[in-house]
């Protein structure tokens, strides 16, 4: 199970259309950004660069990803390696 701490923007959606298209189970922490939600202690600790998205990976010790690419490339090896189906999909 992952958390993915998001806003609707596009940075938060490419997180989503990725755990959508990649079948991962996952529940979201939807955060105001207007209301600074983004620049508290408690999502800090998990994003130190206070923006969205960010994951935490519950089936890796609570492992957190921040910065939407590395969330993308942390992703693409975790569905039976999404990422290599993917480069093999577009030989074909
Ligand atoms: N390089 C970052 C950019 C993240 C980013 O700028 N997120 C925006 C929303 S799209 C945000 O959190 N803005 C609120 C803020 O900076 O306080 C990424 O790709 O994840």
């Amino acid at each position: 199970m992952i958390t993915l701490y998001s806003a609707p923007t596009p940075n938060g959606h490419k997180a989503s259309i990725a755990l959508e298209e990649m079948g991962l189970d996952y529940d979201v922490v939807a955060l105001n950004l207007m209301a600074g939600d983004q620049k508290k202690p408690e999502f800090l600790k998990i994003c130190p660069n206070g923006r969205i998205p960010a994951i935490v990976d519950h089936d890796a010790d609570d492992f957190a990803v921040f910065e939407s690419g590395a969330i993308l490339l942390y992703l693409a090896e975790k569905p039976a390696s999404f990422y290599l189906r993917m480069l093999n999909g577009a030989r074909r």
